[in-house]
């Protein structure tokens, strides 16, 4: 019993690690560089990015200012999740809220109109501890 608890304890300890980790989202300083690590728009405006095991693939996104561009989302797993994206992580103004589906191995484009330069925030509405910058350059 006493081994079954200090589990759950280590469980809950390390849950809460990494959803105060993911939800952190801090705007770059104005002007710098996305991390290389971000899905980027190909040359058709097309972004790529995956869920699986309740995780975005990427961090962050990169897209092209004032130009319309899709996210191409591809969800991995059996829970729901979509792409939405807001102005930022208090989500006043909302710029996509993409479809809610199921997988594993559904894609599903969702169009984006032209944005001005700037940092966005994006998150899979069902589970908002999977977000991420969104970097419009
Ligand atoms: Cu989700």
């Amino acid at each position: 019993m006493k081994t079954r608890v200090s589990l759950s304890l280590v469980l809950v300890a390390a849950l809460a690690a990494c959803s105060s980790a993911s939800t952190e989202w801090t705007p770059l300083p104005s002007g710098a560089e996305p991390p290389a690590n971000c899905a980027r728009a190909d040359a058709d405006g097309v972004i790529e990015i995956s869920a699986d095991q309740l995780l975005f693939s990427a961090p962050c996104m990169v897209a092209p200012a004032g130009v319309a561009f899709v996210v191409r989302f591809t969800n991995d797993e059996a829970p729901p999740h979509n792409v939405a994206i807001y102005s930022d992580s208090t989500t006043t103004t909302t710029y996509l809220v993409g479809e809610v589906f199921s997988g594993p191995g559904v894609t599903k484009d969702s169009p984006v109109a032209a944005l001005p330069a700037g940092d966005y925030y994006f998150r899979c509405d069902v589970h908002p501890e999977m977000n991420g910058a969104l970097y419009v350059r």
